[in-house]
C-alpha cells in the first residue's frame, strides 16, 4: 500500500533522543503528516509514497534532532543590568548595589515602566536569537512585575510571543521572584497578595501553566514557598522551584512533597534532597549561565543526579541579573566544560529532560511515531558536536509542527 506523507526528508542521519543514548540512525528518511512524524527508520525501508504528490527534502548527510526545549527563561523584562555589571567589576558589593537600586528591584521599576509595545519588542528580539539556534519550545516566567497589573502584562506579552512565532511558549507564574519595594518588611504580606489577588487574576485570565517560586534567603523562605504552592495547588496548577541556587534550604524537597515538575539552579542540592526529587518524578534542571556569570563555585551535585538516575535538564534561564544571554548552545558547551555533563546528557538536557520539566514529553522531546514534528536539521558529522562548539551556528532547518521555518 501506498502511504500518504506530507513531506519526506532523504539523506539525514538522525538523533531520535529515545533510548538509552542519542538513538542514532544513520542514512535515514524521516516522513511527517499532519504536522506528527508519520515514520522514521532507515532509508531503504520507507515505504512506498506518491514521489510526485510529496514534496521531498534532501538533508545532504546533516543530523535530524528534536526542537531544542529552553525550559526556564525570564525574557520579558525591561530595561537591563549592563551598569550594575560594571558596578561590580569594579568592586562595589551586591548590596551596595541594591542600595543604590539595583538588583531585581531595578528590573522590577523598568518593566513596570515600560509599555507594552517595548517589552514585546526586547523580548521578541530574545526570542529570536533562542530560535534561531534550534529552539522550538521556550517556557517564560512573570516575575519582574510584582504587582497585579505588571505580572499580568507580562505574561499576557508571553502568550503573545507565542502566538506570533512558530515556537511553543509555555508560560510560568512567578511572582514570589523578590519582594517589591512597596512591601519592605512584609515579605508575609507580600505571600498573601501573591497567593490571593495576583494568582486569582492570573487564573482567570488562564495566563499561566505552572507556578513557580525563589525559596532563598534573598527571596522567600520554606513556609512563604510552601504558601504558593498550597495556593497553586488550589488552582491545579503544577509547580516548579528556584531552589538551592545559594545555599540549602530544603526547597527542593518540600518541592518534591508537591509533585514539582522541576527543581532549578540546585548548586546546593544534598542527597537527600536527590532522593526526595526522584521519588517524586521531578527534573533537575541545571542552569549552567547563572553559575558562570556569578562566579558560582559549588557545582550542582551531578554525580548524585546520575546515581539516582534523576532527569537532567538544561536551561538558558535568560535574565538580565544573573544570565544575560541567549544561547542554548552557549549551554549545552557550558554543561560540559562546567558541570563535567557528557554531550549525550546535554543534549538529552535540552530535549527528552527538558520536556519532562514542562511535562510535555508525550508530544515532543524526542523523535518518535505520532509526536509533533518539531525538528532541527543540523549541519554537524555527530551530534556531540553541538556540545563541543559554539559560536558557529549549525542550524540549517527547522521544522515547526510539520512546517519549515
Ligand atoms: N535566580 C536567579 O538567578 C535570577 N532569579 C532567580 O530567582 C536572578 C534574577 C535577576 O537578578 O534579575
Ligand atoms: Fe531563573
Amino acid at each position: 500500500m501506498t502511504q500518504v506523507f506530507d513531506s519526506v526528508w532523504f539523506d539525514v542521519n538522525l538523533a531520535t533522543m529515545e533510548g538509552d543514548g542519542y538513538g542514532i540512525i544513520e542514512n535515514a528518511a524521516l516522513a511527517i503528516k499532519d504536522g506528527r512524524i508519520a515514520w522514521l527508520g532507515k532509508r531503504e525501508d520507507l515505504p512506498a509514497f506518491d514521489a510526485f504528490a510529496t514534496p521531498t527534502y534532501q538533508g545532504k548527510g546533516g543530523w535530524l534532532t528534536p526542537g531544542l526545549i529552553d525550559c526556564h527563561t525570564h525574557i520579558v523584562y525591561g530595561g537591563n543590568r549592563a551598569k550594575e555589571f560594571e558596578m561590580r567589576l569594579e568592586g562595589a558589593s551586591y548590596q551596595e548595589i541594591a542600595n543604590a537600586g539595583g538588583g531585581i528591584v531595578s528590573t522590577v521599576k523598568a518593566t513596570r515602566a515600560a509599555d507594552e509595545e517595548t517589552l514585546y519588542v526586547s523580548a521578541k528580539n530574545r526570542l529570536n536569537a533562542l530560535m534561531k539556534e534550534g529552539v522550538t519550545t521556550v517556557e517564560i516566567k512573570s516575575g519582574y512585575g510584582l504587582d497585579v497589573e505588571t505580572e499580568l502584562k507580562m505574561l499576557r506579552i508571553a502568550r503573545l510571543l507565542g502566538e506570533h512565532h512558530p515556537v511553543d511558549v509555555k508560560t510560568t507564574f512567578l511572582g514570589a521572584h523578590a519582594l517589591p519595594p512597596e512591601f519592605k518588611d512584609n515579605s508575609d504580606g507580600y505571600i498573601d497578595l501573591v497567593c490571593g489577588e495576583m494568582m486569582q487574576a492570573v487564573v482567570d485570565e488562564e495566563l499561566a501553566d505552572c507556578v513557580d517560586a525563589f525559596c532563598e534567603s534573598v527571596g522567600f523562605d520554606l513556609a512563604q514557598t510552601k504558601r504558593v504552592f498550597e495556593a497553586a495547588k488550589g488552582h491545579g496548577l503544577p509547580v516548579k522551584l528556584h531552589a538551592e541556587q545559594m545555599s540549602n534550604l530544603g526547597g527542593s524537597a518540600m518541592a518534591a512533597g508537591f509533585n514539582a515538575l522541576s527543581v532549578d539552579h540546585i548548586e546546593y542540592l544534598d542527597e537527600d534532597g536527590v532522593k526526595a526529587i526522584k521519588s517524586a518524578g521531578t527534573t533537575a534542571v541545571v542552569l549552567p549561565g547563572a553559575f558562570y556569570f556569578l562566579r558560582e563555585t559549588k557545582q550542582p551535585p551531578i554525580d548524585l543526579l546520575r546515581k539516582h538516575q534523576v532527569p537532567m535538564a538544561i536551561a538558558t534561564d535568560a535574565n538580565p541579573g544573573s544570565s544575560p544571554l541567549c544561547s542554548l548552545q552557549l549551554m549545552l558547551n557550558m554543561a560540559c566544560t562546567l558541570f563535567k555533563m557528557t554531550p549525550y546528557e546535554a543534549l538529552a538536557g535540552v530535549t527528552v529532560n527538558a520536556a519532562k520539566a514542562l511535562n510535555i514529553y508525550d508530544n515532543v522531546g524526542s523523535l518518535a511515531i505520532g509526536k509533533q514534528a518539531d525538528i532541527v536539521l543540523w549541519d554537524i558529522e555527530h551530534p556531540a558536536q553541538l556540545s563541543y562548539q559554539f559560536g558557529v551556528n549549525p542550524c540549517q532547518q527547522i521544522i515547526k509542527n510539520g512546517a519549515i521555518v
